[in-house]
Protein backbone atom coordinates (compact mmCIF):
# COMPACT_ATOMS: atom_id res chain seq x y z
CA UNK A 1 0.00 0.00 0.00
CA UNK A 2 1.33 3.67 -0.29
CA UNK A 3 -0.11 6.40 0.93
CA UNK A 4 1.06 10.19 1.67
CA UNK A 5 0.77 10.34 5.89
CA UNK A 6 0.72 7.16 7.86
CA UNK A 7 -1.35 7.62 10.80
CA UNK A 8 -1.07 5.63 13.33
CA UNK A 9 -4.03 5.50 15.68
CA UNK A 10 -7.42 6.01 15.16
CA UNK A 11 -8.02 8.09 18.85
CA UNK A 12 -9.25 11.94 18.54
CA UNK A 13 -5.71 12.75 17.35
CA UNK A 14 -5.39 10.35 14.93
CA UNK A 15 -9.45 10.69 13.35
CA UNK A 16 -8.97 14.52 13.25
CA UNK A 17 -5.91 14.36 12.03
CA UNK A 18 -6.77 12.20 8.72
CA UNK A 19 -10.34 14.36 8.18
CA UNK A 20 -8.34 17.86 8.07
CA UNK A 21 -5.48 16.74 5.57
CA UNK A 22 -8.73 15.02 3.79
CA UNK A 23 -10.28 17.92 3.35
CA UNK A 24 -6.56 19.41 1.48
CA UNK A 25 -6.12 16.88 -0.64
CA UNK A 26 -4.29 14.83 1.22
CA UNK A 27 -3.78 11.32 1.33
CA UNK A 28 -3.33 9.22 4.41
CA UNK A 29 -4.10 6.00 6.09
CA UNK A 30 -4.89 5.64 9.67
CA UNK A 31 -3.91 2.06 11.80
CA UNK A 32 -5.63 1.10 14.87
CA UNK A 33 -4.90 -1.76 17.09
CA UNK A 34 -8.59 -2.26 18.04
CA UNK A 35 -11.78 -2.32 16.86
CA UNK A 36 -14.14 0.42 16.17
CA UNK A 37 -16.23 -0.58 18.91
CA UNK A 38 -13.20 -1.00 21.35
CA UNK A 39 -12.52 2.66 20.40
CA UNK A 40 -15.86 4.07 20.92
CA UNK A 41 -16.42 2.01 24.03
CA UNK A 42 -13.78 4.23 26.10
CA UNK A 43 -15.32 6.80 27.97
CA UNK A 44 -12.44 9.74 28.72
CA UNK A 45 -12.58 14.02 28.09
CA UNK A 46 -15.86 15.90 29.11
CA UNK A 47 -14.52 19.06 27.94
CA UNK A 48 -13.87 20.88 24.56
CA UNK A 49 -11.91 24.18 24.14
CA UNK A 50 -13.27 26.88 21.43
CA UNK A 51 -10.12 25.81 19.32
CA UNK A 52 -11.56 22.50 19.64
CA UNK A 53 -14.65 22.82 18.90
CA UNK A 54 -14.47 25.29 16.03
CA UNK A 55 -11.82 22.87 14.28
CA UNK A 56 -14.55 19.96 14.13
CA UNK A 57 -17.02 22.84 12.80
CA UNK A 58 -14.49 23.78 10.02
CA UNK A 59 -14.17 20.16 9.22
CA UNK A 60 -17.60 19.74 9.01
CA UNK A 61 -18.02 17.48 12.39
CA UNK A 62 -19.40 19.98 14.44
CA UNK A 63 -23.20 19.76 14.07
CA UNK A 64 -24.20 17.05 16.60
CA UNK A 65 -21.68 18.73 18.83
CA UNK A 66 -23.50 22.02 18.26
CA UNK A 67 -27.02 20.30 18.67
CA UNK A 68 -26.38 17.87 21.50
CA UNK A 69 -23.23 19.83 23.27
CA UNK A 70 -23.57 22.47 26.18
CA UNK A 71 -21.69 25.62 26.18
CA UNK A 72 -20.78 26.66 29.70
CA UNK A 73 -19.97 30.34 30.56
CA UNK A 74 -18.01 29.09 34.17
CA UNK A 75 -17.58 26.47 36.33
CA UNK A 76 -17.59 26.20 40.33
CA UNK A 77 -14.48 25.58 42.60
CA UNK A 78 -15.16 24.61 46.13
CA UNK A 79 -13.07 24.09 49.07
CA UNK A 80 -15.21 22.91 51.63
CA UNK A 81 -17.77 25.40 52.41
CA UNK A 82 -15.76 28.35 50.57
CA UNK A 83 -16.83 28.42 46.59
CA UNK A 84 -16.03 30.59 43.51
CA UNK A 85 -17.92 30.87 40.71
CA UNK A 86 -15.49 30.84 37.77
CA UNK A 87 -17.44 33.21 35.28
CA UNK A 88 -15.33 32.52 32.04
CA UNK A 89 -17.71 35.12 29.98
CA UNK A 90 -16.94 37.63 32.22
CA UNK A 91 -13.25 37.27 32.79
CA UNK A 92 -12.05 36.42 29.72
CA UNK A 93 -15.28 36.90 26.62
CA UNK A 94 -14.54 33.12 25.73
CA UNK A 95 -17.04 29.69 27.08
CA UNK A 96 -16.30 25.77 26.47
CA UNK A 97 -18.00 22.90 24.94
CA UNK A 98 -19.17 20.29 27.60
CA UNK A 99 -19.36 17.08 24.77
CA UNK A 100 -17.73 13.56 25.75
CA UNK A 101 -14.44 12.64 24.25
CA UNK A 102 -16.63 9.53 22.88
CA UNK A 103 -19.07 11.70 20.87
CA UNK A 104 -16.23 13.51 19.12
CA UNK A 105 -14.96 9.96 18.01
CA UNK A 106 -18.17 8.78 16.99
CA UNK A 107 -18.44 11.53 14.69
CA UNK A 108 -15.11 11.50 13.36
CA UNK A 109 -15.68 8.30 12.73
CA UNK A 110 -19.03 9.29 10.34
CA UNK A 111 -17.13 11.50 9.08
CA UNK A 112 -14.13 9.43 7.75
CA UNK A 113 -16.70 7.04 6.55
CA UNK A 114 -18.84 9.56 4.53
CA UNK A 115 -16.09 10.60 2.59
CA UNK A 116 -14.22 7.43 2.06
CA UNK A 117 -11.67 7.29 4.94
CA UNK A 118 -9.21 4.38 5.23
CA UNK A 119 -9.05 3.23 8.63
CA UNK A 120 -7.62 -0.22 9.07
CA UNK A 121 -8.60 -1.62 11.95
CA UNK A 122 -7.07 -4.95 14.97
CA UNK A 123 -4.09 -4.02 12.85
CA UNK A 124 -1.28 -6.19 14.66
CA UNK A 125 2.60 -5.53 15.39
CA UNK A 126 2.41 -2.38 13.71
CA UNK A 127 6.08 -1.09 13.17
CA UNK A 128 7.95 2.14 11.94
CA UNK A 129 11.02 1.60 10.01
CA UNK A 130 12.82 4.66 7.84
CA UNK A 131 12.18 7.48 9.92
CA UNK A 132 14.79 9.28 9.44
CA UNK A 133 15.15 8.93 5.45
CA UNK A 134 12.57 10.27 3.09
CA UNK A 135 11.00 6.97 2.54
CA UNK A 136 9.57 5.78 5.64
CA UNK A 137 7.24 2.50 5.94
CA UNK A 138 5.36 1.46 8.24
CA UNK A 139 4.73 -2.96 8.84
CA UNK A 140 1.76 -4.66 10.46
CA UNK A 141 -0.57 -8.06 10.60
CA UNK A 142 -3.87 -8.30 9.42
CA UNK A 143 -5.79 -11.25 9.55
CA UNK A 144 -2.34 -12.73 10.23
CA UNK A 145 -1.03 -11.37 6.37
CA UNK A 146 2.30 -8.90 7.14
CA UNK A 147 1.71 -5.63 5.40
CA UNK A 148 3.60 -2.76 4.55
CA UNK A 149 2.69 0.90 4.04
CA UNK A 150 5.12 2.95 2.05
CA UNK A 151 4.06 6.79 2.51
CA UNK A 152 5.97 10.26 3.20
CA UNK A 153 5.36 11.10 6.62
CA UNK A 154 4.61 9.24 9.80
CA UNK A 155 1.95 10.77 12.44
CA UNK A 156 2.12 8.55 15.63
CA UNK A 157 -1.13 9.17 16.68
CA UNK A 158 -0.99 5.80 19.30
CA UNK A 159 -1.17 7.33 22.29
CA UNK A 160 0.89 7.41 25.68
CA UNK A 161 1.23 3.26 24.70
CA UNK A 162 1.61 3.19 21.41
CA UNK A 163 4.91 2.52 19.26
CA UNK A 164 6.12 5.91 18.01
CA UNK A 165 8.11 7.34 20.62
CA UNK A 166 10.12 4.52 21.58
CA UNK A 167 10.75 4.30 17.81
CA UNK A 168 13.07 7.67 18.59
CA UNK A 169 16.81 6.91 18.93
CA UNK A 170 16.86 6.58 22.66
CA UNK A 171 19.59 9.69 23.21
CA UNK A 172 17.00 11.77 20.57
CA UNK A 173 14.57 11.86 22.76
CA UNK A 174 14.54 13.52 26.64
CA UNK A 175 11.48 12.87 28.65
CA UNK A 176 9.82 14.70 31.61
CA UNK A 177 7.54 13.37 33.92
CA UNK A 178 5.54 13.19 37.09
CA UNK A 179 3.83 10.68 38.19
CA UNK A 180 0.97 11.34 41.06
CA UNK A 181 0.68 9.11 43.90
CA UNK A 182 -3.41 9.04 43.00
CA UNK A 183 -5.96 8.33 40.57
CA UNK A 184 -9.65 9.29 39.48
CA UNK A 185 -12.32 7.03 39.91
CA UNK A 186 -14.91 7.73 37.68
CA UNK A 187 -18.12 7.03 37.51
CA UNK A 188 -20.93 7.27 34.42
CA UNK A 189 -24.55 7.26 35.67
CA UNK A 190 -28.08 7.88 33.76
CA UNK A 191 -29.01 10.91 36.73
CA UNK A 192 -29.65 14.32 36.57
CA UNK A 193 -26.05 16.06 37.01
CA UNK A 194 -26.05 18.06 40.43
CA UNK A 195 -25.64 21.18 39.02
CA UNK A 196 -25.54 23.17 35.74
CA UNK A 197 -21.95 23.57 35.50
CA UNK A 198 -18.65 21.61 36.38
CA UNK A 199 -17.82 21.74 40.36
CA UNK A 200 -14.37 21.25 41.21
CA UNK A 201 -13.66 20.30 45.13
CA UNK A 202 -11.11 19.93 46.85
CA UNK A 203 -11.72 18.34 50.37
CA UNK A 204 -9.63 16.98 53.14
CA UNK A 205 -10.84 13.70 52.41
CA UNK A 206 -9.35 14.17 48.96
CA UNK A 207 -10.19 16.03 45.62
CA UNK A 208 -13.67 15.26 43.85
CA UNK A 209 -15.20 16.13 40.51
CA UNK A 210 -18.96 16.93 39.29
CA UNK A 211 -19.35 16.97 35.57
CA UNK A 212 -21.60 15.97 33.00
CA UNK A 213 -22.44 14.05 29.43
CA UNK A 214 -25.88 15.66 28.81
CA UNK A 215 -28.99 16.49 31.19
CA UNK A 216 -29.42 13.12 31.90
CA UNK A 217 -25.94 11.13 31.62
CA UNK A 218 -23.59 12.48 35.04
CA UNK A 219 -19.66 12.11 34.76
CA UNK A 220 -18.46 11.91 38.53
CA UNK A 221 -14.75 11.39 39.63
CA UNK A 222 -13.21 11.24 42.96
CA UNK A 223 -9.50 11.02 44.04
CA UNK A 224 -8.73 7.57 45.19
CA UNK A 225 -4.49 6.47 46.08
CA UNK A 226 -2.89 5.00 43.55
CA UNK A 227 -3.16 1.31 43.74
CA UNK A 228 -6.86 1.62 44.42
CA UNK A 229 -8.68 -1.52 42.49
CA UNK A 230 -11.95 -0.52 40.89
CA UNK A 231 -13.65 -3.88 42.09
CA UNK A 232 -13.18 -2.17 45.70
CA UNK A 233 -15.69 0.21 45.38
CA UNK A 234 -19.01 -0.16 45.08
CA UNK A 235 -21.32 2.58 43.89
CA UNK A 236 -22.73 3.08 47.44
CA UNK A 237 -19.59 3.35 48.79
CA UNK A 238 -18.81 5.89 45.86
CA UNK A 239 -21.61 8.04 46.44
CA UNK A 240 -20.97 8.29 50.01
CA UNK A 241 -17.61 9.41 49.36
CA UNK A 242 -18.41 11.61 46.60
CA UNK A 243 -21.06 13.34 48.98
CA UNK A 244 -18.65 13.60 51.68
CA UNK A 245 -16.33 15.77 49.62
CA UNK A 246 -18.78 18.63 48.63
CA UNK A 247 -20.47 21.05 49.51
CA UNK A 248 -23.41 20.46 52.20
CA UNK A 249 -26.02 21.87 49.97
CA UNK A 250 -24.82 20.44 46.93
CA UNK A 251 -24.22 16.79 48.56
CA UNK A 252 -27.82 16.89 49.65
CA UNK A 253 -29.29 17.43 46.37
CA UNK A 254 -27.49 15.21 44.71
CA UNK A 255 -29.26 11.89 42.52
CA UNK A 256 -27.41 8.99 42.61
CA UNK A 257 -27.98 5.89 40.72
CA UNK A 258 -26.38 2.44 39.17
CA UNK A 259 -22.66 3.06 37.29
CA UNK A 260 -22.91 2.45 33.51
CA UNK A 261 -19.06 2.71 33.51
CA UNK A 262 -16.67 2.75 36.07
CA UNK A 263 -12.96 2.90 36.07
CA UNK A 264 -9.86 4.22 37.49
CA UNK A 265 -7.04 6.49 35.46
CA UNK A 266 -3.90 7.03 36.88
CA UNK A 267 -2.50 10.57 36.76
CA UNK A 268 1.24 11.59 35.83
CA UNK A 269 2.09 14.64 33.91
CA UNK A 270 4.33 13.87 30.80
CA UNK A 271 6.35 15.56 28.01
CA UNK A 272 8.56 13.77 25.37
CA UNK A 273 11.24 16.24 23.75
CA UNK A 274 10.99 16.38 20.67
CA UNK A 275 8.01 15.93 18.84
CA UNK A 276 9.74 15.27 15.91
CA UNK A 277 12.22 12.99 14.47
CA UNK A 278 13.01 12.84 10.53
CA UNK A 279 9.91 11.91 8.77
CA UNK A 280 7.72 10.87 12.64
CA UNK A 281 5.50 13.79 14.55
CA UNK A 282 4.13 12.73 17.67
CA UNK A 283 0.66 14.01 18.25
CA UNK A 284 -1.52 14.13 21.46
CA UNK A 285 -1.27 11.45 23.74
CA UNK A 286 1.78 10.03 22.04
CA UNK A 287 4.34 12.86 23.40
CA UNK A 288 2.30 14.04 26.58
CA UNK A 289 0.09 13.34 29.45
CA UNK A 290 -1.42 16.08 31.89
CA UNK A 291 -3.62 15.40 34.57
CA UNK A 292 -7.22 15.72 33.47
CA UNK A 293 -7.64 18.10 36.55
CA UNK A 294 -7.52 21.00 33.79
CA UNK A 295 -9.70 19.41 31.10
CA UNK A 296 -6.13 19.66 28.79
CA UNK A 297 -5.60 16.54 27.41
CA UNK A 298 -7.98 16.29 24.51
CA UNK A 299 -7.78 19.72 23.88
CA UNK A 300 -3.91 19.49 23.87
CA UNK A 301 -4.52 16.82 21.05
CA UNK A 302 -6.66 19.05 19.24
CA UNK A 303 -3.67 21.86 19.06
CA UNK A 304 -1.34 19.43 17.97
CA UNK A 305 -3.23 18.02 14.82
CA UNK A 306 -3.96 22.04 14.00
CA UNK A 307 -0.11 22.75 13.86
CA UNK A 308 1.12 19.45 12.30
CA UNK A 309 -1.53 19.43 9.66
CA UNK A 310 -1.05 23.23 9.15
CA UNK A 311 2.61 22.23 7.88
CA UNK A 312 1.82 19.00 6.28
CA UNK A 313 -1.02 21.69 3.93
CA UNK A 314 1.93 23.83 3.63
CA UNK A 315 4.26 21.40 2.47
CA UNK A 316 2.04 19.24 -0.19
CA UNK A 317 0.76 22.48 -1.78
CA UNK A 318 3.60 25.06 -1.82
CA UNK A 319 6.47 22.70 -1.24
CA UNK A 320 6.75 24.83 2.19
CA UNK A 321 8.64 22.85 5.21
CA UNK A 322 8.63 25.39 7.70
CA UNK A 323 5.56 24.40 9.30
CA UNK A 324 7.19 20.27 9.64
CA UNK A 325 10.55 21.93 10.99
CA UNK A 326 8.60 24.28 13.20
CA UNK A 327 6.25 22.00 14.38
CA UNK A 328 7.67 20.59 17.61
CA UNK A 329 9.15 23.76 18.93
CA UNK A 330 5.46 25.11 18.66
CA UNK A 331 3.52 22.55 19.93
CA UNK A 332 5.38 22.41 22.58
CA UNK A 333 5.27 25.77 23.99
CA UNK A 334 1.70 25.43 24.28
CA UNK A 335 2.13 21.74 25.60
CA UNK A 336 4.17 23.57 28.50
CA UNK A 337 2.00 26.45 29.16
CA UNK A 338 -0.98 23.53 29.60
CA UNK A 339 1.05 21.10 31.73
CA UNK A 340 1.81 23.48 33.92
CA UNK A 341 -1.75 24.89 35.03
CA UNK A 342 -2.74 21.24 34.47
CA UNK A 343 -0.25 20.56 37.28
CA UNK A 344 -1.40 23.80 39.31
CA UNK A 345 -5.17 22.53 39.22
CA UNK A 346 -3.95 19.39 40.38
CA UNK A 347 -1.57 20.64 43.25
CA UNK A 348 -4.37 23.09 44.49
CA UNK A 349 -7.15 20.88 44.82
CA UNK A 350 -5.88 17.24 45.69
CA UNK A 351 -4.62 16.01 49.02
CA UNK A 352 -1.11 15.55 49.04
CA UNK A 353 0.39 13.92 52.26
CA UNK A 354 2.22 17.42 52.62
CA UNK A 355 4.44 19.69 55.15
CA UNK A 356 2.39 21.99 57.01
CA UNK A 357 4.45 24.91 55.24
CA UNK A 358 2.57 23.39 51.86
CA UNK A 359 -1.05 23.32 53.66
CA UNK A 360 -0.70 26.56 54.14
CA UNK A 361 0.87 27.67 51.37
CA UNK A 362 -2.54 26.15 49.39
CA UNK A 363 -4.58 27.43 52.02
CA UNK A 364 -3.14 30.94 50.72
CA UNK A 365 -3.82 30.25 46.90
CA UNK A 366 -7.15 29.29 47.51
CA UNK A 367 -7.56 32.40 49.34
CA UNK A 368 -6.15 34.09 47.22
CA UNK A 369 -7.85 33.19 43.85
CA UNK A 370 -11.49 33.05 46.02
CA UNK A 371 -10.62 36.81 46.30
CA UNK A 372 -8.91 38.39 43.50
CA UNK A 373 -10.07 38.64 40.44
CA UNK A 374 -7.23 38.91 38.39
CA UNK A 375 -6.25 35.20 39.68
CA UNK A 376 -10.05 34.46 38.41
CA UNK A 377 -9.14 35.72 35.46
CA UNK A 378 -5.69 34.18 35.06
CA UNK A 379 -7.37 30.42 35.70
CA UNK A 380 -10.53 31.45 33.15
CA UNK A 381 -7.56 32.36 30.51
CA UNK A 382 -5.89 28.62 30.51
CA UNK A 383 -9.22 26.88 31.56
CA UNK A 384 -10.78 28.14 28.14
CA UNK A 385 -7.50 27.35 26.55
CA UNK A 386 -4.91 29.93 25.26
CA UNK A 387 -4.55 30.63 21.49
CA UNK A 388 -2.86 28.12 19.02
CA UNK A 389 -0.95 31.25 17.44
P1 LIG B 1 -5.68 8.09 22.47
O1 LIG B 1 -4.97 7.30 23.54
O2 LIG B 1 -7.09 8.54 22.69
O3 LIG B 1 -5.71 7.26 21.11
C1 LIG B 1 -4.58 6.52 20.71
C2 LIG B 1 -5.07 5.42 19.79
O4 LIG B 1 -3.93 4.71 19.31
C3 LIG B 1 -5.96 4.41 20.52
O5 LIG B 1 -7.16 4.19 19.80
C4 LIG B 1 -5.09 3.15 20.59
O6 LIG B 1 -5.85 1.97 20.52
C5 LIG B 1 -4.22 3.32 19.36
N1 LIG B 1 -2.97 2.57 19.45
C6 LIG B 1 -2.17 2.40 20.52
N2 LIG B 1 -1.15 1.57 20.22
C7 LIG B 1 -1.31 1.21 18.91
C8 LIG B 1 -0.59 0.36 18.02
N3 LIG B 1 0.47 -0.32 18.43
N4 LIG B 1 -1.05 0.22 16.75
C9 LIG B 1 -2.14 0.91 16.32
N5 LIG B 1 -2.89 1.71 17.14
C10 LIG B 1 -2.46 1.86 18.41
N6 LIG B 1 -8.50 14.08 29.02
C11 LIG B 1 -9.30 15.08 29.45
O7 LIG B 1 -9.17 16.20 28.97
N7 LIG B 1 -10.25 14.83 30.42
C12 LIG B 1 -10.44 13.58 30.95
O8 LIG B 1 -11.29 13.38 31.81
C13 LIG B 1 -9.64 12.52 30.52
N8 LIG B 1 -9.81 11.25 31.02
C14 LIG B 1 -8.98 10.24 30.60
C15 LIG B 1 -9.11 8.91 31.08
C16 LIG B 1 -8.25 7.89 30.65
C17 LIG B 1 -8.40 6.48 31.19
C18 LIG B 1 -7.23 8.18 29.73
C19 LIG B 1 -6.26 7.11 29.28
C20 LIG B 1 -7.10 9.47 29.23
C21 LIG B 1 -7.99 10.51 29.65
N9 LIG B 1 -7.88 11.81 29.15
C22 LIG B 1 -8.67 12.82 29.55
C23 LIG B 1 -6.93 12.12 28.15
C24 LIG B 1 -7.50 11.66 26.84
O9 LIG B 1 -8.73 12.31 26.61
C25 LIG B 1 -6.47 11.95 25.80
O10 LIG B 1 -5.93 13.26 25.93
C26 LIG B 1 -6.99 11.75 24.42
O11 LIG B 1 -7.54 10.48 24.35
C27 LIG B 1 -5.81 11.94 23.48
O12 LIG B 1 -6.17 11.46 22.25
P2 LIG B 1 -5.11 10.66 21.35
O13 LIG B 1 -3.84 11.45 21.32
O14 LIG B 1 -5.82 10.37 20.09
O15 LIG B 1 -4.75 9.34 22.16
C1 LIG C 1 -15.11 14.91 32.27
O1 LIG C 1 -16.27 15.33 32.13
O2 LIG C 1 -14.78 13.72 32.03
C2 LIG C 1 -14.05 15.87 32.74
C3 LIG C 1 -14.35 17.22 32.80
C4 LIG C 1 -13.38 18.10 33.24
C5 LIG C 1 -12.14 17.63 33.63
C6 LIG C 1 -11.84 16.27 33.55
C7 LIG C 1 -12.82 15.38 33.12
O3 LIG C 1 -11.19 18.50 34.08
Amino acid sequence: MKTQVAIIGAGPSGLLLSQRLHLAGIESIVLERHSREHVLGRIRAGVLEQGLADMLRQAGVGERMDAEGEIHEGVEIAFGDNRIRINFEQLVGKTVMVYGQTEVTHDLYDARDAMGGRIIHQAEDVALHGIDTDKPYVTFKKDGVEERIDCDFIAGCDGFHGPSRKAFPADKLTVFEKVYPFGWLGILSETPPVAEELIYSGHPRGFALCSLRSRVLSRYYVQVPSGEKVEDWSDDRFWEELKSRLPADVASTLVTGPSIEKSIAPLRSFVAEPLTHGRLFLVGDAGHIVPPTGAKGLNLAASDVFYLSSGLIDFYRAGDDSGLSGYSAKALRRIWLAERFSWWMTTLLHKFDEEAFDVRVKRAELDYLMSSETAQRALAENYVGLPYD
